[in-house]
């Protein structure tokens, strides 16, 4: 496999535009799927759902119009989406329909002969330049389309169900795939809120080596154990074990079909367990719930499936057939595991991992095992990408799971990479981005404050230290531009104000929302736009006390954005070259004390009408007029931190962070 040329696919020229007319061959459950997220990520697309049985075709569109009428019901579509996403959305079992298609995929049953047929029929309807993509989990790029015509502009696109929600997509680099192929599709399921993890031709690509084989392994066991205790043990490492999966999935005969594949190619320890043949539905316990496991017995079914885990993960990395963070963000959102498989070997720690694996290969013979020192197998970077570009670095957030949300791990790889580099003559800078075009960041990630909750101590502590980054591109020797292209909300938000300069696509916005969860933005939100944009205060006021948003335009008329961009390659084009700018040059966020002119005492209430709570608005609007008139940055931010210290005793916080993890609205009415 070689290696894409930028990390961030969207670094990638555009090279041909995106589809305009799309086929999607078989209308069983996954193809559906993909044409539904394709319809609602790209509205004006044409696209058509083609299979031998028109029974099919009907049950799949009314289907695809029942998940945009829940869409609407739930309120994450509005109407007119849902009815752009319906429009244009046809089905038909005529293969003259894949006529000026400029995409077509291909969904059908594995099976080896009949896509190849299929390919052929497609060939015969479709120009040289129409992509065509193979949406098999096992059959290697290779076999499928080395007989056609044009095979190098066909590639796997393998995705993980729900395919309109999950955002994993494998893609393919078998050899006579054209990298401008690979190039196009990565960059536009970036721009469609998926995850492209570029893997090698090997059977069952990256993931499905994981999942098959652990699978396969728990199915080892049942002479052991039966089904609900390998599940037990299992949900330590998984949100669902592996036999309640095989039921949900109807997987058995897929992992016989895979298996025998990969024994095939790779020998007798992949063989499939005989189990499987002659069981159509285990018995089994639910995700949550867990039966008793005798203490030995747990440790040996605990001790397989690590080791099974963990000597794919070594396997697939050794032979190069996926990257690490890779490896470990698809196990995660794809397959459902609790932490990545070398999060895992990380936490584990060296030798605990050798023992596991060592026993492992003991015990199954043939089993890949470590060819490096463990700790050499693990990722530099889990949660960021790094690409450099004439000089630049461009840093992008990537946790496609949360919109970009910061957690103490990612903001540390941030300044770790900053850290690494800023010393190199040859770096001119950095830019800051998040992944995918939807959000810049969608703020800290909440889960983990319910337990600093009622600690004023440990509050404001907590500030001081997430702030490390933020403190150090304050005094930062190279400018660090954040190019924010789609939301930056909250802790988001005050990251991106702390670089030396905003670039914003037109169609981006800011948000504070803190006070809507009954806190404060505690690391520079009420300290810093004070000192930097003294004339956008009254705007900053209302996005501390009321929540309001602010639109990137808005944002360019008061100074706050430095430059609007039209689209992706405009806004990573401008936000490179301002870092050259500013070479030499930065500016730094003042420490005099600065005016502020007063709150207009509002109502208490969001935008939205939302009742906010009165305790929070006091202590956001004390803790700004304290900052502003503090003598130095230093002691302002302190003031931010104190005071995001104290909001966490109040009742409203905790009233704000319980209902946000209940998703559902906070009564701040009943806490004050
Ligand atoms: N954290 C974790 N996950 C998040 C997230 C966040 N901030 N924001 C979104 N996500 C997740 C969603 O839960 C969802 O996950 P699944 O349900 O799919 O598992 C996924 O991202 C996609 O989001 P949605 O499905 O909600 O997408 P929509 O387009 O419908 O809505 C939204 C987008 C941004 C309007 C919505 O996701 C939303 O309201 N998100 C929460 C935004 C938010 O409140 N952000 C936090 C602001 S407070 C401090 C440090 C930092 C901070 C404070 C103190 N100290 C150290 C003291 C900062 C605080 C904040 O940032």
């Amino acid at each position: 496999m070689t290696s894409p040329r930028f990390a961030n696919p969207l670094l990638e020229g555009a090279g041909r535009p995106a589809p305009r007319r799309v086929a999607v061959i078989g209308a069983g459950t996954i193809g559906p799927d993909i044409g539904y997220y394709l319809k609602a990520a790209l509205p004006d697309l044409d696209l058509v759902l083609l299979d031998v049985r028109q029974a099919a075709v009907d049950a799949a569109l009314a289907r695809l119009k029942g998940y945009a009428d829940k869409a609407v019901a739930r309120g994450k579509m509005s109407e007119k989406a849902a009815q752009a996403t319906l429009a244009g959305l046809t089905g038909s079992t005529d293969y003259e329909v894949l006529r000026g298609c400029d995409w077509v995929i291909e969904a059908a049953t594995e099976d080896l002969p009949l896509k190849r047929r299929i390919f052929a029929q497609v060939e015969a309807r479709v120009d040289a330049q129409t992509a065509i993509t193979s949406n098999t989990s096992s059959l290697p790029a290779q076999r499928i389309f080395s007989e056609m015509a044009h095979p190098e502009r066909a590639t796997v696109t393998h995705f993980f169900a729900p395919a309109w929600r999950n955002p994993v997509v494998e893609v393919i680099d078998w050899p006579r795939a054209d990298p401008a192929l690979l190039a196009w599709l990565r960059r536009l399921f970036a721009q469609t809120g998926k995850l492209p993890l570029v893997t090698a031709d090997a059977p069952c690509f990256m993931l499905d080596r994981v999942f098959d084989n652990w699978c396969n392994e728990a199915a080892l066991l049942l002479g052991e154990a039966s089904a609900a205790q390998i599940d037990s043990v299992a949900a330590e490492f998984v949100h669902a074990g592996p036999f309640f999966v095989l039921n949900l999935a109807h997987g058995n005969p897929i992992i016989v079909e895979t298996n025998t594949l990969q024994a095939a190619e790779e020998g007798e320890h992949y063989r499939p367990a005989a189990i499987f043949g002659s069981v159509e539905r285990w018995n089994t316990v639910a995700p949550g719930r867990e039966i008793e496991v005798p203490e030995a017995l747990r440790a040996r079914i605990r001790d397989r499936l690590l080791g099974v885990l963990l000597s794919q993960s070594v396997d697939i990395l050794d032979r190069g057939i996926g990257g690490a963070a890779d490896l470990d963000i698809g196990c995660r959102l794809a397959l459902g595991l609790r932490r990545g498989p070398l999060e895992l070997m990380r936490d584990m720690g060296a030798a605990e991992c050798t023992r596991v694996l060592e026993r492992f290969v003991r015990e199954r013979p043939g089993m890949p095992g470590p060819r490096r020192d463990p700790a050499a197998y693990l990722p530099a970077e889990r949660h960021v990408l790094v690409d450099e570009i004439d000089g630049v670095v461009v840093i992008t957030l990537r946790r496609p799971e949360a919109l970009n949300a910061l957690h103490d791990e990612l903001t540390d790889e941030v300044l770790a990479v900053i850290r690494r580099r800023e010393a190199d003559p040859e770096v001119a800078g950095f830019v800051i981005t998040g992944y995918g075009t939807k959000a810049f960041c969608a703020g800290a990630d909440i889960g983990r404050f319910p337990s600093m909750l009622g600690d004023a101590q440990a509050s404001a502590q907590y500030a001081r230290d997430c702030s490390r980054l933020l403190v150090h591109l304050d005094r930062a020797q190279k400018p660090v531009v954040a190019a924010l292209g789609g939301m930056a909300l909250g802790g988001g938000l005050e990251l991106a104000i702390r670089c030396h300069a905003l670039v914003a696509d037109r169609a981006a916005w800011m948000q504070l929302p803190e006070v809507t969860l009954g806190i404060v933005p505690g690391i520079g939100a009420m300290v810093v736009p004070y000192r930097r944009w003294p004339g956008a205060a009254q705007v900053f006021h209302g996005m501390l006390t009321r929540g309001d948003r602010l639109k990137a335009a808005q944002a360019h008329e008061l100074g706050i954005v430095d430059e609007l961009a039209d689209g992706c390659d405009d806004l990573l084009a401008r936000a490179v070259a301002r870092v050259r700018a500013l070479a030499g040059r930065l500016p730094r966020i003042g420490d005099a004390p600065v005016p502020v002119p007063p709150f207009d005492s509002g109502q208490g209430r969001a935008a939205d009408g939302r009742v906010l709570s009165a305790a929070v608005i006091r202590i956001i609007e004390r803790a700004v007029r304290e900052a502003a008139a503090a003598p130095s940055l230093e002691a302002a931010l302190e003031v931010g931190y104190r005071a995001f210290g104290e909001v966490a005793c109040t009742a409203a916080a905790r009233e704000g962070i319980t209902a946000f993890g209940e998703r559902r609205v906070p009564d701040f009415g009943a806490t004050g």
